[in-house]
């Protein structure tokens, strides 16, 4: 049957998560983001549908949004609860598929085409687990490749489904916006604009040759490519990390070094661990430190061999915590392991 990439991605992800466990606000407009007063400082994470109607919209500052939309109910992030709902979601989509690539909060894509049931089918039961977990909706796209399907669930958007063929690209990808496709961002959007093109249909007719000189060999290719609807890439399923941290707030801010220390150990013993886990190095251990309020800074010291210790690590944040001069209550210790490395087996 081919290649069959489904891409899912939660309506209004954290809008959706409040309205949920606060039915009173169902449909209301509201807006989510920094602690919630649009008097102070913040961008907005999201907005509900019901806001959006004002013109509200995702990384736009609190105070704008308040004056689009007075009468919005603007609500403080909880990332801890959105990202429990995540994983949960997570969790669905792996029953229908092992190759899934996570790529946020609220989306992933999963590769399909080994399972024998109807796209229809698998979309139906997603959306229903999804349902019946967390009481949310979503919109899924199902498509020949990732580019088509991130754009096919964008398509019909909430609660959406959208089963996209090659045949379809002319009729129902062409007339988008250039800016729809992976990799057109603002800047790329400005420039094409400048070329008299602002259709994914104008960019897959302009010759190749123009767009690789504008762009460059790479991109230029690309962008021919991705307005053909042609995209082979992999689903990347195992990320390395490139850091591994821990860190925690205490009840009450301190300055008592026999606190500090208990703490550091603690974090060093779980970094640590964590980088064992992963049979990882690290060749920096960064300490950050936040004093009360709002005010963090951190201290990286690179080694002069990597390690995973935990007494290394915690000797290297600890020295880097006494550089710090003693006088403001500490609210706030972490440490990161960065620039890591796996040891090949000896
Ligand atoms: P999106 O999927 O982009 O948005 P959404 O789920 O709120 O709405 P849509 O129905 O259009 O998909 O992002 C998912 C979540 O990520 C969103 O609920 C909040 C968060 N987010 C931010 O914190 N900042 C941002 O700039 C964006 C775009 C999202
Ligand atoms: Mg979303």
């Amino acid at each position: 049957m081919g290649r069959r990439i489904l891409h899912m991605d939660m309506d209004a992800f954290f809008a959706a998560i409040e309205e949920k466990r606060r039915p009173e606000l169902a449909g209301k407009p509201i807006v989510i983001g920094g602690r919630g007063d649009p008097h102070q400082r913040g961008v907005v994470s999201t907005a509900s549908y019901a806001a959006r109607k004002f013109g509200v919209h995702s990384a736009m500052p609190l105070q704008v949004a308040y004056r689009l939309c007075p009468q919005c109910i603007f609500l403080p992030v909880d990332y801890q609860e959105y990202v429990r709902v995540s994983s949960v979601i997570k969790k669905i989509l792996r029953e229908f598929s092992p190759v899934m690539e996570d790529i946020g909060i609220d989306e992933a894509f999963l590769d399909i085409s080994d399972n024998p049931e109807s796209s229809e089918e698998i979309a139906g039961k997603i959306k229903a687990g999804v349902k019946e977990k967390t009481g949310l909706t979503c919109s899924i796209g199902i498509a020949p490749n990732k580019l088509l399907s991130k754009l096919a669930s964008d398509m019909e958007k909430p609660d959406g489904l959208t089963i996209l063929y090659k045949k379809d690209i002319q009729d129902r990808i062409w007339p988008l916006a250039a800016r729809k496709l992976l990799g057109v961002g603002p800047k790329t959007e400005k420039a094409l604009q400048e070329l008299g093109i602002s259709t994914i249909g104008e960019l897959a007719l302009t010759p190749v040759e123009k767009l690789v000189e504008r762009f460059g060999e790479s991109h230029g290719y690309y962008l021919h490519q991705a307005a053909w609807g042609k995209d082979d890439s992999p689903l990347v399923t195992h990320w390395e990390p490139k850091s591994i941290s821990s860190e925690t707030t205490f009840q009450q801010d301190t300055d008592d070094l026999k606190i500090l220390k208990k703490a550091l150990g603690m974090l060093a013993g779980e970094v640590g661990q964590r980088l064992k886990e992963g049979n990882y190095k690290a060749w920096t251990i960064t300490l950050k430190v936040r004093f009360s309020p709002f005010e963090t800074h951190t201290r990286s010291k690179t080694l002069s061999f990597p390690t995973n210790a935990a007494p290394r690590i915690m000797g290297v944040a600890l020295s880097s915590l006494l550089e710090f001069e003693g006088k403001k209550k500490i609210r706030l210790l972490g440490i990161r392991a960065e620039r890591l490395e796996k040891p090949s087996a000896p």
